[in-house]
């Protein structure tokens, strides 16, 4: 029988990538001859682990009645280099064996970041197909209370918790904007979260709708599988590549006639379908007022000290919450700082030291010119501050950045190319193999069709 060292509990809410890291933190300090740990539930909507990164082909709601969280699509592939979520710990060539290209699909990405877990040691804490519904916090108890579904039982939980780290993801609640005329668009209109299968929209004409990763992604996605033609729509800025023949970039559609899109150029074309990729909503369902976290998709949200602790209350942890460049690398570092903080290792400031920290980065982030480059540097220096802090193996964080900068100039020279281009590992140097042809060619996306594929060793210029 397991003896309980420690009074404290913790929840973890979604055993994602967030989630996920949250747990191995534990694990490692377990592993490492810790025993003043404390008992942990992770609840899970879903009925594995890896979060978006498990692909579902269902939309609206899952077998259990719940919203559907996956967003991602069939042959969906990395959208940046894996030399930039590289783990310290465990890098690429210990997981594949041998080098791969830089770009992978979706399903040996996900094979990466399963590997390096130890799932029999960290399930036993996962309760799946639990969706958390409700949490409260008592001021004189100083505890949380955690109200969830279980489906598998069909009755509800109700559990106390002396911290709650939050890492549902937000990507998942579309944001889904109105446009005059719609409800009298004759074909199908969908928000990027519910876009599966690219074929559906063969020899179809597109609009897109969205300027950011999603429309990017999507809109290539449809040209690769066969689309007739994409417009890409935006709201402030194009996307700004050169498209190849087919692909075009308009201003904002303001409104449609039957099929036909009015563009704020005063043009105006006919569609078969519309994709709205125009971003998520942070959704908390599962929070009062006084827990829930208020923000936009930024570099910096307000109120999280340290960009995990929430400032009104910090027994409340987020993870994830920021806008992406860096990914997994980074989740660790955060989860890793939460883990001292919860272990009592680091002792946290006072609330006026804290609002004093929060203030700093907003201050720098309302400063950014929303460049990539700027939110890239801005992202480094985040994780370089949290890692300083921390006992988690260094990495090269700012190499990292300079290959996504890289990336940048590469997606800038040719979007439909930029998944052949190949980068050197910043944990190990390895270089990473060439796709033997154009990504727009290779349409198997599976782990196994892809690693039986027969990479090329880069050249070096
Ligand atoms: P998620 O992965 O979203 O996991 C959250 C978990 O919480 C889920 O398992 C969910 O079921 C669970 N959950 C939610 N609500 C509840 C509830 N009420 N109760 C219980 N459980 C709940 N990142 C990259 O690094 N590279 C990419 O190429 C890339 N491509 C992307 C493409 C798309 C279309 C999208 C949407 C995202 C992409 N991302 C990519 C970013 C991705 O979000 C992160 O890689 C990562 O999945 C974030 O992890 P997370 O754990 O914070 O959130
Ligand atoms: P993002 O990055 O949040 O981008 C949302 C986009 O949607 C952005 O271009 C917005 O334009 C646009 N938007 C939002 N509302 C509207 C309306 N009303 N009309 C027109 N355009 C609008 O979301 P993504 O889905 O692209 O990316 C999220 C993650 O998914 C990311 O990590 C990827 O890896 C995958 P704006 O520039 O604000 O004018």
């Amino acid at each position: 029988e397991e003896i309980i060292l420690s009074s404290k509990r913790v929840a973890i809410l979604g055993a994602g990538p967030s989630g996920l890291a949250q747990l191995r933190a534990f694990e490692a300090a377990r592993q490492s001859g810790r025993e003043d740990l404390p008992e942990i539930i992770c609840y899970e909507k879903q009925a594995d682990i890896g979060g978006m990164w498990n692909y579902t082909w269902r939309t609206g709601l899952d077998k259990n009645g719940e919203p559907v969280h996956g967003s991602m699509y069939r042959y969906l592939w990395s959208n940046g280099p894996k030399e930039c979520l590289e783990f310290a710990d465990y890098s690429f060539d210990e997981h594949f064996g041998r080098a791969i290209p830089s770009y992978p699909p979706r399903a040996v990405l996900k094979d990466y970041i399963m590997g390096r877990i130890d799932q029999q040691a960290i399930k036993k804490y996962i309760r799946f197909e639990c969706p958390v519904r409700w949490v409260e916090y008592d001021d004189d108890s100083k505890k949380f209370t955690v109200t969830v579904t279980n489906h598998k039982t069909n009755t509800q939980e109700v559990e106390e918790f002396d911290y709650v780290v939050v890492a549902t993801g937000h990507f998942s609640t579309p944001n889904m904007p109105f446009f005059k005329g719609i409800d009298k668009f004759p074909g199908r209109v969908l928000h990027a979260h519910d876009f599966r299968d690219a074929l559906e929209f063969e020899n179809k004409d597109v609009l897109v709708v969205g300027s950011s990763y999603s429309a990017e992604d999507i809109a290539s996605q449809c040209f690769k599988y066969g689309a007739q033609s994409i417009t890409i729509s935006y709201r402030s800025q194009p996307i700004g590549h050169t498209w190849p023949e087919g692909m075009e970039e308009r201003p904002l559609v303001t409104h449609f006639e039957g099929n036909i899109a009015h563009f704020s150029d005063g043009s105006t074309k006919g569609f078969d379908a519309v994709i709205m990729c125009t971003g998520y909503l942070f959704h908390f369902p599962f929070l009062p007022d006084e827990l829930r976290l208020i923000t936009e998709n930024c570099m910096y949200p307000n109120n999280l000290y340290k960009g995990v602790l929430f400032q009104p209350n910090p027994q409340l942890i987020y993870l994830g919450m920021h806008d992406q460049y860096y990914t997994f690398n980074k989740l660790d570092v955060q989860a890793w700082y939460a883990r001292d903080i919860i272990l009592g290792d680091k002792v946290l400031a006072d609330a006026k030291t804290r609002q004093a920290d929060i203030k700093i980065w907003r201050d720098r982030h309302d400063k950014l010119d929303g460049s990539d480059e700027q939110n890239i540097d801005f992202q480094a220096d985040y994780i370089l501050d949290l890692l300083a802090l921390i006992d988690y193996p260094d990495f090269p964080v700012r190499e990292q950045a300079e290959l996504f900068k890289q990336w940048l100039r590469d997606k800038q020279e040719n979007i439909m190319g930029y998944r052949e281009k190949t980068y050197p590992s910043t944990i190990t140097n390895t270089m990473a193999t060439e796709l033997p042809k154009p990504w727009l060619e290779i349409k198997d996306d599976s782990l196994e069709s892809f690693m039986s594929l027969d990479f090329v060793e880069a050249t070096v210029d």
